[in-house]
């Protein structure tokens, strides 16, 4: 073999693709990342995921491969469960779901049948994809009974879904959401699963970070399911995790393999192992409470600028706030302050399909960075200054430098 081959770095071996990983490193830290599900990976965890194991095959569960030589990669899986279990207070932990989509997958095969009901936020206000949504593999292979939000108040209408759930009994109840600032009441959605004699799904993909650190009740000890991504507020790897009660192990690990994936992504467990014990750091904590901190400030900000907020605030590390009135609809909104280097999400609002619509943005990427809260009242001026601008290429030169001026004095290098 040769060795040129094996040990040359990318920087020589491929060009085309070195450059294309050194702009985004670039664009990654000369602008403000705001996408409430984005974050940065410590140095740890992306050397674990740029590390070796990706050459190992381990198919099957922990302990009971298909494949020989595992006894190392075994041990880190091992690990990585460990820390998931302690971390949320689990009885079991399975760290191999490739994604948030894939850990949802597996739980619909390991506790459901075809068509069985299951019952998630509606689409258009913001329910997960996986939780129903007629494109996805969750509304084509299952029963969808989606609920909605109360148009009153934006926030979770606990009546209507336990009138829901009592009218046409589903097998899960589905509660976590990608687009929902306020707090999440996992012990009502438990009753109201009990109530049915249903399955309780909590998703807390994005609010995995804030549980972690004490900031938001913790449905995984009541829960009978839980899922997450890895990526979001917990800042490890791209990926997935499911959290259960014991009972359900079996089912969730042929559910895994053979049911929904093969040989588990070694790599990438190893990244988790590290991304959780970061999160069971005191530092991790007090990161969590100034996520929190920022957030709020945005939204005070926000709305001092004349911004309404969905749901009425926040209590999470995400800001929904809408654009009537400012001239530009959620698609201009994203693309404008792209150009002035703030990524955010636009999107419609519920009940208001053809309305202006509304962004999402959120404060971990940049408390990641070292921001607080003159730099959170800053960047709400910058992103009304846009909002505001007419998409005047003047306005938006002049907030890209800012923006820039900013981006570098908190560049994590
Ligand atoms: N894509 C995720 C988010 O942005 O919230 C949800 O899957």
């Amino acid at each position: 073999m040769n060795s040129d081959w094996f040990s040359t770095p990318l920087t020589s071996a491929d060009k085309q693709v070195a450059s294309l990983i050194e702009k985004e490193r670039a664009r990654q830290f000369q602008t403000l990342p705001m996408i409430a599900s984005e974050n940065y990976a410590s140095r740890a965890v992306l050397e674990a995921q740029g590390s070796i194991l990706t050459n190992k095959y381990a198919e099957g569960p922990l302990g009971k491969r298909e494949y020989s030589g595992c006894g190392v990669v075994d041990r880190i899986e091992l690990l990585a469960k460990e820390r998931a279990k302690k971390l949320f207070g689990a009885e079991y932990a399975n760290v191999e779901p490739y994604s948030g989509t894939q850990a949802n997958q597996i739980v619909y095969f390991a506790a459901l049948k075809p068509r069985d009901k299951i019952l998630g936020m509606h689409q258009e206000d913001y329910g997960h994809l996986t939780h129903g949504n007629p494109e996805s593999f969750s509304g084509a292979f299952y029963s969808s009974l989606p609920y909605r939000l109360s148009p009153k108040t934006e926030q979770i209408d606990f009546d209507a879904i336990a009138r829901l759930a009592r009218r046409r009994k589903p097998r899960m109840i589905i509660a976590g959401y990608s687009c929902y600032p306020r707090k999440v009441d996992f012990a009502k959605f438990r009753e109201i699963a009990d109530s049915v004699g249903a399955y309780l799904l909590c998703d807390i993909a994005h609010l995995c970070g804030l549980i972690a650190a004490g900031q938001h009740e913790n449905p995984v000890p009541f829960a009978d399911f839980a899922t997450t991504t890895t990526h979001k507020m917990l800042r490890g790897p791209r990926g997935g995790l499911i959290l259960s009660k014991a009972k359900f192990e079996n089912a969730i690990e042929r559910a895994v393999c053979p049911g929904v994936q093969g040989g588990a992504l070694m790599h990438a467990v190893a990244a988790k192992a590290v991304a959780f014990r970061e999160a069971a750091s005191a530092q991790f904590k007090s990161h969590v409470r100034r996520v929190l901190h920022n957030a709020a400030v945005l939204a005070e900000e926000l709305q001092r600028l004349g911004f309404k907020l969905f749901a009425g605030g926040t209590d999470t590390h995400m800001v929904v706030f809408k654009l009537k009135g400012s001239g530009v609809d959620f698609a201009a909104a994203q693309n404008l302050l792209e150009k002035a280097g703030i990524t955010v999400n636009g999107m419609p609002l519920p009940f208001e399909p053809k309305g202006p619509g509304a962004v999402r943005i959120g404060s971990p990427a940049l408390t990641t960075r070292g921001m607080g809260p003159r730099e959170m009242r800053q960047v709400a001026g910058m992103i009304a200054r846009v909002l505001n601008s007419a998409g005047k290429p003047a306005v938006l030169r002049r907030v890209k430098r800012e923006v820039g001026e900013l981006a570098g004095l908190f560049c994590l290098q």
